[in-house]
């Protein structure tokens, strides 16, 4: 779970180092406007193409030998935004990956991560992410709140993740403005696609709605446009396909 994830992780950079490191770091890049904020459109869907070495449902996914070129690939075939998996035990990333990936792209990037403490926002924006991952089910409302409020301060957008409608109200509660709906559980890991169209009408419409996970090809593309996404999270898909380019401009087509 998130404590062993959080216990294993060895915090060689002080935080008042990695204050100053944010500090000088390039402004973070506006990742609402890059995903149809503010006001989000269904006619053209938006990708956030995900880098993703492994995952606990399929084990290693692909062996991403540069993850700079797998970015600048998905940059060429017009994503919106790439996310990066930083996660090591569970997913095999890292904030190397991160680093090699800001170098490569000019367009926004999502730190991918189990978000549980400041640190880890003071962590993303020294290391050029523009937007973080906040999962509702694994923190509090006072957390949301919180880590909402310093990743605004630091320049970057929230991705607030939800899986019911409970946590899509405390999304809303927390004034989220891209919220996605991820219909993976995290607990079973098990995938249910018809999740997104009955949870996605909860979602106000000023909010950029992304549906998360479990795209394999056009159909379940088309199964989430006409559910009310803005916007798609693909990973699995992209990273195991030998033309990653092409498969987003298919996507967005
Ligand atoms: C991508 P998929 O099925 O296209 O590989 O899924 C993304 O939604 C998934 O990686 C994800 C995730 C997460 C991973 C969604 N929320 C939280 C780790 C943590």
């Amino acid at each position: 779970g998130v404590r062993e994830d959080m216990e294993s992780r060895r915090r060689l950079v002080s935080l008042a180092e990695l204050k100053d490191r944010a500090a000088a770091a390039a402004p973070a890049l506006d990742a609402w406007t890059a995903l149809g904020g503010p006001s989000p459109s269904r006619d053209e869907l938006k990708v956030i193409a995900e880098i993703k070495r492994r995952s606990p449902s399929k084990g290693d996914l692909a062996s991403i030998a540069d993850p700079a070129s797998l970015a600048v690939q998905y940059a060429d075939g017009g994503a919106s935004v790439i996310s990066v998996l930083t996660e090591q035990r569970r997913f095999g990333g890292s904030l190397a990956d991160l680093d090699a990936v800001r170098a490569a792209v000019g367009i926004p990037l999502l730190r991918k991560d189990f978000t549980v403490d400041e640190y880890q926002i003071w962590e993303a924006r020294a290391h050029g992410a523009d937007l973080i991952l906040l999962i509702v089910a694994a923190l509090s409302d006072a957390q949301l709140n919180e880590f909402s409020a310093l990743s605004h301060e630091l320049g970057m957008n929230v991705l607030v993740e939800t899986h019911t409608e409970e946590e899509i109200e405390r999304a809303v509660a927390a004034q989220a403005r891209i919220i996605g709906v991820n219909v993976r559980n995290l607990k079973t890991l098990d995938v249910d696609r018809s999740l997104f169209g009955s949870l996605a009408g909860l979602i106000p419409a000023e909010a950029v709605i992304v549906a998360e996970s479990g795209v394999r090809g056009a159909d379940d593309v088309s199964h989430y446009a006409a559910g009310g996404a803005n916007a798609i999270l693909v990973g699995e898909a992209l990273v195991s396909d030998a033309t990653p380019r092409e498969r987003i401009a298919e996507f967005k087509a």
